[in-house]
């Protein structure tokens, strides 16, 4: 029965290293997605080609139906949502306003939309035939 306190002597140490470490693990995990999502943001702006902004992200299909550039705003008629709302026309937000310029009425388009600031927002789209 001797051995019985320093057994437990020994474990306190461990059972804090093991501690450490696996907050050492938690924050590095917190870090690399941090960084992957500042990889993911950045990701369309690189791509970005006139008359289209795509995203990795689901599309849905739309036709525009409204380009209001004054309060950046595009109404589309927009098919199922990958979000799961059903087919309706609505007016959405741009991730980025200077899209308004290369969207008129009637143009048929695949899109993805994200919610942004608690607004649904186009976050990419590119031009359907
Ligand atoms: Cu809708």
């Amino acid at each position: 029965m001797n051995f019985r306190p320093d057994s437990l002597a020994l474990a306190q140490p461990l059972a804090r290293a093991v501690v450490a470490i696996t907050l050492l693990a938690l924050a590095a995990g917190a870090s690399l997605a941090a960084h992957a999502a500042d990889e993911h943001a950045g990701h369309g702006a690189m791509h970005a080609v006139p008359g289209s902004a795509q995203t990795s992200g689901p599309m849905a299909d739309g036709v525009v139906k409204k380009v209001d550039a004054a309060a950046a705003r595009v109404t589309i008629a927009h098919g199922a949502l990958p979000n799961g709302m059903p087919p309706m026309t609505m007016a959405f937000a741009v991730k980025d306003p200077t899209w308004l310029t290369q969207l008129k009425e009637g143009n048929k388009i695949r899109f993805a939309v994200d919610t942004v600031n608690g607004t649904m927002t186009v976050v990419g789209f590119e031009r359907a035939k």
